[in-house]
């Protein structure tokens, strides 16, 4: 029997084994096409971007690893993005970051960046009908090198980061309109200290005037979406970093835009599955930067774990996904580039139709009623019915590969592309 053939079968079966819970695979299949994910430019190239000079790999933000391969141009980068985007199931988006503009050797500052430089990406997502994200860069750059941007004592530094936010919210809107789409323009900054301050109020009030001058300029809100990123520490801001989650928390909810959760940015035993119905009563939506936090690292590429089919369980199960934009956000340079993106991607996409394969009123069922026996048991149960079948269909009928095909198709694309780049 060929390999379709047997995938249809096994999927026919895996559809009884579900309708004998009342669940309905085609349309939980149908729900999981709707997912649409935004994938980070910086995995393709260890976040270096296209300034000149080359941005400087002195960085609050470190990619370790050192695999040959890496895309060192917009051409190289776009090719590696074709590539990925054609082995997951699915409509997705390409996530930007100011440094990835196409400067032409020119020395643009960060300042002085518009939407002209960004015209080649934006030709490229509308040839192939994807939408654009986008972030500005406030780091790995000689005026962020003291460890403060928009929370710097020094009002001239403030400054010059302010209008670069400012320029990002422009670029981002200029993306949305030319797409006709909304692109979620991020803010993340690496303002923190690795010893305890004096002054943290100082710090955070700079932080929230900076914001009100950048969000005080009225951007159209059918093209942009704007979102703020907290962050728990990182190497260098032990102990104290500006942004906290508590401190964007506030500030989105004064401004009513959006809140970036990215998962590596919590203390590890916090769920970031239970914050999603709290924040979404108060806030019109979040951006979750999908990731994998390990010890110090908070960027490790997403795999399929219980915290990942949790968050998907909470926005499947309080049927969030109109309010919550989803991104990765992880860069290993250890391991093929374009690999990581598509096992990155593909993890979400599993852990989405897993959570839709739950049988929900049943659950939602017993649990009312006080039966959290019948709840615990179905759930265990759950875990191993045939949903491998159903994501093989999945994959089939999105005419991308699974299993060792797929890798056959990265190790093919390594030989004849990436290899050649030395
Ligand atoms: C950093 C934040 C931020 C970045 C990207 C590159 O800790 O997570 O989102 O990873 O902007
Ligand atoms: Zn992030």
């Amino acid at each position: 029997m060929n390999k379709s053939k047997r995938i249809e079968q096994a999927y026919l079966r895996a559809k009884e084994r579900y309708a004998e819970l009342g669940v309905k695979t085609d349309e939980a299949l149908q729900e999981l096409s709707q997912v649409s994910l935004s994938l980070p430019c910086w995995q393709g190239d260890d976040l270096k971007g296209f300034e000149a000079p080359e941005t400087s790999g002195d960085s609050a933000i470190l990619v370790t690893g050192n695999y040959p391969g890496r895309a060192r141009n917009p051409e190289e980068l776009r090719s590696d993005a074709d590539f990925v985007f054609s082995l997951i199931p699915g409509r997705h988006r390409f996530n930007l970051h100011a440094i990835y503009g196409e400067f032409r050797g020119k020395k643009i500052d960060r300042d002085e960046i518009s939407p002209e430089h960004f015209e080649g990406w934006i030709e490229w997502a509308k040839e192939r009908k994807r939408g654009l994200d986008f972030n500005p860069t406030c780091f790995a750059h000689p005026k962020a090198r003291q460890g403060f941007t928009l929370a710097h004592p020094d009002r001239v530094i403030r400054k010059f980061w302010i209008a670069h936010c400012l320029a990002c919210r422009r670029i981002g809107e200029a993306m949305g309109r030319a797409l006709n789409q909304r692109t979620v323009t991020n803010l993340w900054i690496p303002d923190g200290m690795k010893d305890n301050p004096v002054d943290r109020r100082g710090f955070r009030d700079r932080l929230e005037s900076s914001l009100d001058e950048i969000y005080s300029v009225s951007i159209d809100k059918r093209f942009n979406i704007d979102s703020v990123e907290g962050k728990l520490f990182a190497p260098g801001s032990e102990s104290f970093t500006v942004g906290s989650h508590e401190f964007y928390f506030g500030y989105a909810l004064k401004k009513q835009i959006y809140l970036t959760l990215d998962s590596g940015h919590f203390h590890p035993t916090e769920s970031l599955a239970d914050k999603i119905s709290s924040i979404l009563r108060f806030l019109p939506g979040l951006v979750l930067h999908l990731s994998r936090g390990v010890r110090w690292d908070s960027d490790h590429v997403v795999i399929l774990d219980e915290e990942l089919k949790a968050v998907a369980q909470e926005i499947v199960r309080g049927n969030y996904l109109s309010q919550v934009h989803l991104a990765l956000d992880f860069f290993d340079a250890s391991i093929n580039r374009v690999a990581a993106w598509v096992i990155g991607a593909r993890a979400v996409l599993k852990a989405f139709l897993f959570a839709w394969l739950e049988p929900r009123n049943l659950l939602q069922e017993m649990e009312a009623s006080g039966d959290y026996t019948g709840r615990l048991l179905l759930l265990e149960e759950l875990k191993i019915l045939p949903f491998n079948d159903v994501w093989d269909y999945y994959c089939l009928i999105n005419d991308v590969p699974t299993g060792l095909a797929l890798l056959e198709q990265i190790r093919n694309y390594e030989a004849k592309i990436q290899s050649q780049r030395i």
